[in-house]
C-alpha cells in the first residue's frame, strides 16, 4: 500500500513512461494497446483511481485531481499522436515525399559537361576568338552534300556501305560536318570564315582509336587571295592556344577529295617534347588535323567564281584532341558513361 508521496510520485512517473511510449509508437493498432494499457479497465492509471478511496478523507481531493489530470493528458497525447499517424499514413500513400529531418545528410552530385563537349568549346572559343563564326547542319544527309558537292567520285571507298550509314540510297548519316560548309556556301557569298562543328557516324570496325560516332570541328576561310600561309598561321595559333607556344607544327603532304594541295597536320609530342615516347610510337610527333586549299571542283558545285576566290579549310576529331590533350588512350572510354571516368573531367 502507497503512501500519499508514494502516490504522487507514482501517477508522475506512469505520466512519464506513457508519454514515452505514445511518442516512440509509429502504428494505430500499437496506440490502442498502450491505451488499453493505461485507461482500459484494468490499466495503469485506472488502477490508480480505484485505490483513492484507500487514502485519507482529506488527501482524496487533491489526488483525485492529479489522476484524472493525468488520464485526461494520457487520453489527449493519444489523440495527437494518433492524428500524427494518420496524416503520415496518408502523405505515404499519395506517394509523397515524407521528410525524415533524423536521417544523416546526403552529398548532392552536382553534373558537369562531358570532356567531348569541353574540348568542343574550348576549339569553338579559340577560332571564335579569331574571327570564325559557328555554322550547324543536319546529321541526316544526302549523298550530294555529303560526298558529290565535295568532289568524291562514284566509286570512292568511303561511299562504301562498310563505311557509311545509309538510311537509303539517297539519304546518310553524314559521315564530316564538310556539308555544312557547303550549305553555307550556297547561301553566302565570299568572305566566308566559319567553324563547323558537329556530330559525325561512321559504319567501320570499333577499336581503341576509331568509334561509330565522333566530333569534328572543320573550318574554312574563303576570299580574294587567301593563301596556304594563312592556313599556316591560323593552325599554328590554334595549337598554340590549345597546347602551349613550345609546341612545333609539321605540315605533311597529303591527299582529301576536297582540297589540293593537302596536309596532314602533326605537333611535337606533347607527353614527350618530342624526344619520342610510347605515345607518339617513337616518332616525336602525333597526328592532330587535316588541312589543304579547297578544290576549285568545290567552288564549282556551288557556284563560286573559282578564277577569283580561294580558301582554305581544315578538319580536326574532337575526341582525338581531348584525347592528345588529357592522355586518354580508348576512344571508346568517352561513350560509355563510366562515372569513374567522366569525374575526372570536373572543371
Ligand atoms: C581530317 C581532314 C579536312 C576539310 C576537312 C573541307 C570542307 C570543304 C571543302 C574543303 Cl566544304 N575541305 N574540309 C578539308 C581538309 C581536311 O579534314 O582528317 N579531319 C579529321
Amino acid at each position: 500500500m502507497l503512501n500519499t508521496n508514494e502516490f504522487q510520485n507514482s501517477i508522475q512517473k506512469t505520466k512519464e513512461e506513457a508519454f514515452r511510449e505514445i511518442d516512440q509508437e509509429n502504428r494505430l493498432e500499437g496506440l490502442e494497446q498502450i491505451r488499453v494499457k493505461y485507461l482500459g479497465r484494468k490499466g495503469i492509471i485506472t488502477s490508480l483511481l480505484k485505490n483513492l478511496k484507500d487514502f485519507p478523507e482529506e488527501d482524496r481531493p487533491a489526488l483525485g485531481q492529479l489522476s484524472n489530470q493525468l488520464k485526461k493528458q494520457v487520453e489527449e497525447v493519444l489523440l495527437q499522436r494518433a492524428e500524427k499517424l494518420k496524416e503520415i499514413q496518408l502523405t505515404l500513400k499519395k506517394g509523397r515525399w515524407f521528410l525524415d529531418y533524423t536521417l544523416p545528410g546526403r552529398k548532392g552530385w552536382v553534373g558537369k559537361l562531358h570532356p567531348v563537349t569541353q574540348v568542343n568549346e574550348r576549339i569553338i572559343q579559340i577560332f571564335y576568338g579569331m574571327g570564325f563564326e559557328v555554322a550547324k547542319g543536319p546529321d541526316i544527309e544526302t549523298d550530294y552534300y555529303n560526298f558529290s558537292s565535295l568532289n568524291f567520285p562514284q566509286d570512292h571507298p568511303a561511299r562504301d556501305m562498310q563505311d557509311t550509314f545509309y538510311i537509303n540510297d539517297d539519304i546518310l548519316l553524314r559521315t564530316h560536318t564538310s556539308p555544312v560548309q557547303v550549305r553555307v556556301f550556297e547561301k553566302t557569298e565570299p568572305p566566308v570564315r566559319i567553324i563547323a562543328p558537329g556530330r559525325c557516324y561512321r559504319n567501320e570496325a570499333i577499336n581503341s582509336r576509331s568509334y561509330c560516332t565522333f566530333h569534328q570541328v572543320e573550318g574554312f576561310y574563303v576570299d580574294t587571295d587567301v593563301t596556304f600561309a594563312d592556313l599556316k598561321g591560323v593552325l599554328t595559333a590554334f595549337v598554340w592556344e590549345m597546347f602551349g607556344k613550345d609546341v612545333k607544327l609539321r605540315f605533311r603532304a597529303s591527299f582529301f577529295p576536297f582540297t589540293e594541295p593537302s596536309a596532314e597536320v602533326d605537333i611535337s609530342c606533347i607527353l614527350c617534347s618530342g624526344k619520342g615516347c610510347s605515345v607518339c610510337k617513337h616518332t616525336g610527333w602525333l597526328e592532330i588535323l587535316g588541312a589543304g586549299m579547297i578544290d576549285p571542283a568545290v567552288f564549282d558545285a556551288v557556284g563560286y567564281d573559282s578564277e577569283k576566290f580561294t580558301g582554305y579549310a581544315f578538319g580536326m576529331g574532337v575526341e582525338r584532341i581531348a584525347m592528345l590533350k588529357y592522355g586518354i588512350n580508348d576512344i571508346r572510354l568517352f561513350y560509355e558513361n563510366d562515372l569513374r571516368f567522366l569525374r575526372q573531367f570536373q572543371l
